[in-house]
């Protein structure tokens, strides 16, 4: 299935190009990338539009991720000389940091403005990134109030206004859609996982088994912990870390990923009558643990191979 999903290349073409016209009116970029996810929630090709300008990526929703995994982003970001923050956007958490790295990468700017007489100038910055990562949690939150912003649609062309906040910071009122790129057969499990892909492009219950498979390959305990099961027994110590099978019944039938998934089914509830575990009712309800944060504080990708099992 993931290999089928479209990603919207068109749209993905548009957004950069509305981004990159967009950059010459504000000083600063605020990129926002989902910290269970940090290198498929980004788009590599912002890279190549942004230039000069001073980024700020923002590893939002840091209160779902693994935290030592967060530290290792942030400063192997870092390393290649991105300034990155972790964030809680909806609990208001890193704003303090966010306007003080602005005003520290904007110094000079801002003392060259005060010499030429634009003292109190304020710091302008747009918000960009990948559905779901948190763009008009931040925005509001930084504005204080439930800011004019527009849903998830790039390509909506329109007169700006700028969203002030109680501080020097300025928002575009207008948050840039990324579309992510998606790389791999795992970057779109990990993408439709966090919400970023709708699962309406998708299969729920490939969805589930395929996030279950990279939930026990990197946190077997916390699975463990959440279902009260066995995965080593189930599984019989098999390799979780290779491509995900195609899911279809007869695979299923010698599949111990399957038998444990419908264990899980079972052991939750998720009984159709007859007896039959129903699959589609234990997959919504893991998909919700997961994005919930419910079976632990969880990063599926890596900082030294994002790409591939972590
Ligand atoms: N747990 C958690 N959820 C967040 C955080 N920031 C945003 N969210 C949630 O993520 C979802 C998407 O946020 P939204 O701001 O609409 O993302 P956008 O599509 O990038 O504008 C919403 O349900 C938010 O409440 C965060 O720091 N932690
Ligand atoms: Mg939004």
């Amino acid at each position: 299935m993931a290999n089928d999903i479209n990603w919207f290349p068109g749209h993905m073409r548009k957004a950069l190009n509305e981004t990159k016209d967009k950059l010459k009116l504000v000083d600063i970029v605020y990129e926002t990338a989902d910290a269970r996810i940090p290198f498929s929630s980004r788009n590599p090709e912002l890279d190549r539009i942004i230039g000069d300008k001073p980024r700020i990526v923002i590893l939002n929703k840091a209160d779902l991720a693994d935290p030592n995994k967060t530290a290792a982003w942030i400063n192997s970001l870092g390393n290649r000389g991105v300034c990155a923050l972790a964030m809680e956007a909806s609990h208001k958490k890193g704003f303090d940091r966010l306007t003080q790295a602005t005003e520290n990468m904007l110094r000079e700017k801002l003392e060259n403005a005060a010499a030429r007489g634009r003292t109190g100038r304020p710091m302008r910055a747009m918000v960009v990134g990948a559905p779901n990562t948190g763009k008009s949690t931040l925005i509001n939150g930084l504005a204080g109030k439930k800011a004019a912003v527009t849903g998830d649609r790039p390509g909506v062309t329109r007169d700006f206004k700028w969203i002030q906040t109680p501080g020097r910071l300025e928002l575009m009122d207008m948050p840039g859609v990324l579309w992510p790129k998606i790389a791999t057969r795992r970057s779109a499990i990990c993408l439709t996982a966090c919400g970023s892909i709708k699962e309406d492009v998708t299969d729920v219950v490939e969805t589930a088994y395929d996030t279950l498979k990279l939930l026990i390959a990197l946190y077997p305990d916390l699975i463990e912990q959440r279902y009260g099961i066995d995965t080593g027994t189930v599984t019989g110590g098999a390799d979780l870390s290779g491509e995900t099978p195609e899911i279809c019944d007869n695979q299923f039938a010698s599949d111990p990923l399957y038998d444990l998934f419908i264990l899980m089914a079972k052991k939750r509830g998720c009984v159709m009558s007859g007896g039959r575990a129903d699959e589609m009712r234990f997959a919504k309800l893991l998909i919700n643990d997961f994005r919930e944060g419910r079976i632990g504080r969880i990063t599926l990708e890596a900082a030294d191979k994002p790409e591939k099992e972590c």
